[in-house]
């Protein structure tokens, strides 16, 4: 009894018959993440489990090695947020192999045969992306082409980066107005986005229209460059992002961020809930979707005190 592996000191400790949980998170990249690691380890408290918690700095390599000490470890359910989409098959099956069942939380996964995992709890990042262009479209009406897009991109190949750009493009695609002019990752950081706004201001000078960010840290990094730059966000560069963090509400609140599409971290209950069902063997669906919408200015005084995350 008593052994609280991973769990933070002060806490009860897991009790005799607690579920043991390898989760492998992604990092500590944005704001967005850190909510997220903070509702995980709430839900998966002792008793009931046995949290060990492990961090992979944004990096794949880190991720495979955590999974392999899990399943050495003979954990009793993995539950990990995939930093990049390919690349599994091969941890996964040995996870299988081991008769240890695998929850992805947040970001999916490409792999060959879906068996390889039990479920996957997260957000539609194509449906994200969509919500972003719908939300650009409508904040053109009545000018004309050609409208200038740069895109900072989220970490390269993650589900969100390839999902959002997609959701985006598809919906951009249909009014020939737009122009997406240039795309580069910025990491999902504040400190990536805000060099990778430099670099897009350098190349386009005063022809940006409108900046879409796949997160708000990018965008709050940006907002400075382009405050730097001598220009308004908000105003001369119309802005929009996703995830609907508090600092996104406080950028639309001072007017230098338009729009954020949420995107809502808080998955701890329903992973734990997850968790109960595929170590007591039954059966989950495949794909359990959280629910999330846009916010913009003129509401981001009255939704601020709202705000969870
Ligand atoms: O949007 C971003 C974070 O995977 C949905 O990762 C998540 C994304 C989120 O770094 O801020």
């Amino acid at each position: 009894a008593g052994c609280s592996g991973g769990g933070e000191g002060g806490q009860a400790a897991a009790g005799d018959d607690a579920i043991t949980v390898g989760f492998s998170q992604v990092g500590a990249e944005s704001e967005w993440r850190t909510a997220n690691t903070r509702s995980v380890r709430e839900a998966l408290a002792a008793p009931e489990f046995n949290l060990r918690f492990s961090d992979a700095q944004q990096k794949q390599e880190n991720q495979i090695k955590a999974l392999r000490s899990f399943i050495a470890q003979g954990v009793d359910v993995i539950a990990f947020s995939p930093v990049v989409e390919t690349g599994w098959d091969n941890v996964l099956r040995e996870a299988k192999t081991a008769g240890i069942p695998v929850v992805l939380t947040d970001r999916a996964v490409n792999v060959a045969d879906d068996s390889l995992y039990a479920t996957l709890i997260g957000s539609d990042f194509v449906e994200e992306g969509r919500r972003a262009a719908r939300w650009v479209i409508e904040d053109s009406q009545g000018k004309q082409g050609p409208i200038r897009i740069v895109e900072l991109q989220g970490t390269v190949g993650s589900a969100p980066a390839n999902d959002r750009m997609r959701g985006f493009k598809e919906v951009i695609d249909g009014d020939s107005r737009f122009q997406i002019v240039r795309s580069q990752s910025g990491d999902f950081t504040r400190a990536r986005g805000k060099e990778v706004m430099e670099a897009f201001l350098k190349a386009e000078g005063d022809n940006i229209d409108v900046l879409f960010a796949h997160n708000d840290d990018m965008a709050i990094g940006a907002i400075q460059a382009i405050e730097e730059a001598g220009r308004k966000p908000g105003t001369d560069i119309r802005i929009v992002s996703i995830d609907g963090v508090r600092g996104a509400f406080e950028a639309m609140k001072a007017g230098k961020l338009n729009a954020t599409v949420e995107c809502n971290p808080l998955l701890g209950p329903q992973l734990a809930d997850l968790i109960r069902e595929v170590h007591a063997g039954r059966e989950v669906p495949k794909r359990v979707m959280v629910e999330e919408g846009v916010f913009t200015q003129d509401q981001a005084e009255a939704e601020l005190p709202n705000r969870k995350y």
